[in-house]
């Protein structure tokens, strides 16, 4: 039976929830034999509910803390991306929990943003790496709440999904990739179950990052510099060379491996495991397209469960790969494909319905308007 569109939103920000839960505790240990060793992550995720078993015993990370600011905010203002807001709720998550393993460098503009007195919520980001900005995982580890949407608004989803990375992640790599994860879970989202085909699914975000993205960057070019033609053209080239194409190349690479099916070890080799967006954006979404299939060694019936599990044997940076990798898998297959203890043991299950249902009724009565 296919899951009703209500269930999809609950899944996807549940998918998230648990993954960052569940992936936490492999991101300090490392998964024991590197990537592609699947028993240590199914020995753990078997205790659950049997050694693991106290409610909220797994405790959610930054990933977790600062969606859920991300739908509050498109909450408190009835589906619009306000960046100030925005960047408020993030100072203040930040200063009631600043011990949930952010990323090392995003702490400072976390402090900037929050103060009172700031004329500009981007600056501090502008600020990092010399001015080169932020290309950790940052911005794309949070953005599911952005998919959330109807299915005509891609454009919304990428304007929305690049003002809420940029708060903190102003390198293109840095803000592209929360792009494309918010187009993976908007897609799941409206891919009814037969017409899924994962390689269609690739070229589709494929498409949409070459067109879409391109013109955003042109756009922004354009309004930003009195330069000539020419050197207008070098620069949008430039920006392509640099960041776009990365994606699209994780693209390409995903989609041979749909058919060649290598090993989880090159995988992460060459997708990437780590906290940078552009090494872990894709091997969230390959997770996810991979495990529609069986996957030998991971015996799970349940494909979320499976989706985690693989995401997870990547290694490295388990708890934003497995949460971006649940996220997509949520949205395709509603929220009762989460096991139900896991909603008892993952800190912050029921918060993520709650904030569902809430983007849910924007978007019906968005649709109602339409
Ligand atoms: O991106 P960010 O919010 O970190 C997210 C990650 C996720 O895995 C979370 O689960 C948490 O563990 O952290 O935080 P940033 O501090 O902006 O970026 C993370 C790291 O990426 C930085 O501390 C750098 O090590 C690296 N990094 C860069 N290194 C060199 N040059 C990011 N951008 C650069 C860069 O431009
Ligand atoms: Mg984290
Ligand atoms: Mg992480």
């Amino acid at each position: 039976l296919a899951p009703s569109l209500r269930s999809r939103f609950q899944g996807c920000l549940v998918g998230a929830v648990v993954g960052d839960c569940i992936g936490a505790p492999f991101e300090i240990t490392g998964v024991k034999g590197g990537p592609g060793s699947y028993e240590p992550v199914l020995d753990f995720i078997n205790k659950l509910g049997v050694e693991v078993n106290k409610p909220e015993q797994l405790k959610y990370t930054d990933d977790t803390a600062m969606a859920r600011c991300v739908a509050e905010s498109l909450i408190a203002n009835k589906g619009s991306m306000e960046p100030r807001d925005l960047a408020m709720r993030f100072a203040e998550e930040f200063q009631k929990s600043p011990n949930r393993g952010y990323g090392a460098n995003v702490i400072v503009v976390l402090q900037q943003i929050g103060e009172e007195d700031i004329k500009d919520v981007f600056q501090p980001a502008k600020c990092q790496f010399d001015g080169s900005g932020s290309y950790g995982n940052g911005g794309a580890m949070r953005v599911a709440p952005v998919g959330l949407c109807g299915k005509k608004k891609v454009d919304e989803v990428i304007e929305k999904a690049r003002t809420s990375a940029l708060l903190t992640h102003s390198n293109k790599l840095g803000y592209n990739g929360a792009i494309l994860q918010a187009l993976a879970v908007h897609q799941a989202l409206h891919t009814d179950h037969d017409k899924m085909d994962p390689e269609k699914f690739t070229e589709y975000l494929y498409g949409l990052m070459e067109e879409k993205v391109e013109t955003a960057h042109e756009e922004e070019t354009e309004s930003r510099t009195h330069d000539s033609k020419e050197s207008l053209l070098r620069q949008v080239k430039r920006r392509r060379d640099e960041s776009v194409n990365i994606y699209c190349d994780r693209l390409k690479s995903l989609k041979t491996f749909l058919k060649s099916d290598p090993s989880a070890d090159t995988v992460a080799s060459v997708l990437g495991n780590r906290i940078s967006a552009h090494n872990s954006v894709g091997s969230a979404l390959y997770s996810f397209l991979r495990c529609l299939k069986p996957v030998e060694g991971i015996p799970t019936e349940n494909k979320l469960e499976r989706t985690i599990a693989y995401a997870i044997s990547l290694d490295g940076d388990t708890d934003t790969i497995a949460s971006m990798a649940g996220a997509i898998a949520g949205a395709f297959y509603g929220v009762e494909s989460v096991p139900e203890h896991w909603l008892e043991l993952c800190e912050g299950c029921h918060t993520a319905i709650r904030q569902a249902d809430e983007l849910y009724e924007i978007f019906e009565k968005e649709k109602s308007q339409e």
